[in-house]
């Protein structure tokens, strides 16, 4: 296997991970492809300094290697606050109505993409596979090729693949997927976005496309494009439910919900997760079924994210209003219906929390994937699991049709899902939970890299020219 150079926008050593998991589920899923090929994870430092130097700090921690450089202030706000999380983010989650199309975000982001090629470049040795991720650097590829790099390089979308209608109100739109097609492997989480990008490069760049073979040629280049959906570190989050901080966690959240069952919500404090529906859903729940109200307590936890940028400030007031209406409605001098916490916790004290949650509530409007689910599964007791209530519009729905599917803009569907949960019999939800857990098992995230970097070093010849 030949040495990886994975680039992503931030790179997360694995100790920091209370900070990791605020970043999102690629920390530990690249950390363990690392360790098992050696090589480098470069990425922006999180720093910012007035003029762009391009000076690497390089860093070895727990056996990865890691390259960083710092940006400009100007850098950050229109590459990252601008065009990656104010324009590519929403529109890719399907939020046209959030979605910002400012020319100097645009800028913003081929002159970071630019920054990175030239910084990266040097650390690139003639037998390394380049790995690629995320929205923030679609056109590094072309960047690294336009400067010679003959390397394969693969790039995987953690994100989904919008509809080719919300795509073609991107300015440039040609330009950018014209410029991924110099990777040699482009991944996607399910087949849904996949079949998107396809229909895409078909429609609008009369790309030829072997929908066999999943390859797209355009100018003499081919590329190809497949699923390959992400999992969890399985063993690894299984090991920490040994852990005193599990079992400490455990107990907490048993004691202290003591005869009501637990339900659980953990997420990013981003739009795309549907938490201001989820709560238009439970409050639902609480007024179709009022004397249920002593049964349920609902755990949000939710760490803030991006907040330099206004629909992240938005989100989270409106959240706050929600939750404190429904608790101010529903609770009694001994119970308050929801605890809505808005910090990170260790995957050990996640891992405690998830198994005394008798319901795992996962709503988002839209996911590339979805990882709480899949910890949510792999926590569980299997002598007495709990139930996953899971969107119809996380791409993890795809791989987990024995949770209980929701549609999560619709507060009667998930006030009903929560009470099929509630009242589930053991025997159902052990077969539930037992097909679940094969492919949360299974289907992990070593496989994931496995299977990616086994087809990159695949593919039969460097998409160049
Ligand atoms: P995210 O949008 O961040 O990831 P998700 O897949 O759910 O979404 O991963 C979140 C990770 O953060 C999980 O591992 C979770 O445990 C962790 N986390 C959340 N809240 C936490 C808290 N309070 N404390 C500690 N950890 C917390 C993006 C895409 C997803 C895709 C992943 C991986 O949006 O669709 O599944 O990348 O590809």
């Amino acid at each position: 296997m030949s040495r990886l150079v994975v680039i992503s926008n931030r790179v997360a050593v694995p100790k920091a991970r209370g900070a990791a998991g605020a970043q999102g589920g690629l920390a530990g899923a690249l950390n363990s492809a690392l360790k098992q090929n050696g090589g480098i994870w470069f990425g922006w430092s999180g720093q910012e300094t007035d003029t762009f130097t391009g000076n690497i700090n390089v860093q070895r921690s727990e056996g990865v290697t890691t390259a960083t450089i710092d940006l400009e202030q100007a850098d950050v706000e229109e590459y990252y606050n601008g065009y990656a999380n104010s324009t590519l983010w929403p529109l890719f989650h399907y939020r046209i109505d959030l979605t910002e199309y400012e020319q100097e975000f645009g800028r913003g982001y081929e002159r970071v993409n630019e920054r990175f090629a030239q910084s990266v470049l040097p650390l690139i040795e003639p037998e390394d596979t380049v790995w690629v991720h995320d929205y923030h650097l679609m056109p590094l590829g072309e960047r690294l090729r336009s400067r010679g790099v003959k390397n394969r390089i693969g790039f995987f979308l953690h994100i989904p693949w919008p509809p080719t209608r919300l795509f073609v109100s991107l300015p440039f739109h040609q330009r950018l997927v014209r410029a991924m097609l110099h990777y040699d492997l482009i991944g996607f989480q399910t087949t849904e976005w996949l079949e998107s990008f396809l229909h895409y490069c078909e429609r609008e760049l009369g790309a030829t496309v072997d929908h066999e073979d999943c390859v797209v040629e355009l100018d003499g280049r081919k590329t190809v494009a497949k699923a390959y959906p992400i999992g969890v570190d399985y063993d690894h989050f299984v090991a920490q439910g040994q852990t005193i901080a599990a079992k400490t966690a455990y107990r907490r959240l048993c004691d202290s919900s003591r005869t009501r069952t637990a339900m659980i919500g953990v997420d990013r404090l981003d739009y795309s997760k549907g938490l201001p529906e989820r709560m238009d859903g439970i409050g639902r729940f609480f007024d179709t079924y009022p004397d249920r109200v002593k049964d349920l307590l609902f755990i949000q936890i939710a760490p803030p994210s991006r907040e330099d940028i206004g629909s992240y400030q938005k989100i989270r007031t409106m959240l706050e209003q929600k939750t404190g209406q429904i608790n101010g409605a529903r609770s009694d001098v001994d119970l308050v219906p929801i605890r809505y916490v808005n910090r990170g916790y260790s995957m050990a004290e996640l891992f405690g929390f998830y198994r005394a949650a008798k319901i795992g509530l996962v709503t988002p409007l839209r996911d590339g994937m979805n990882l709480v689910a899949k910890e949510y599964v792999a926590a569980q007791d299997p002598e007495d699991p709990g139930v996953l209530v899971l969107s119809r519009f996380a791409g993890a729905a795809l791989q987990m049709g024995e949770a209980l599917l929701v549609n999560p803009y619709s507060p009667d569907d998930v006030a009903h899902n929560i009470r099929l949960a509630l009242d589930m019999s053991l025997a159902e939800r052990k077969a539930r939970w037992e097909q679940l857990i094969v492919t949360v098992r299974d289907d992990n995230v070593l496989r994931w890299t496995d299977n990616f970097i086994t087809d990159l070093e695949g593919t039969t010849e460097p998409a160049v020219g």
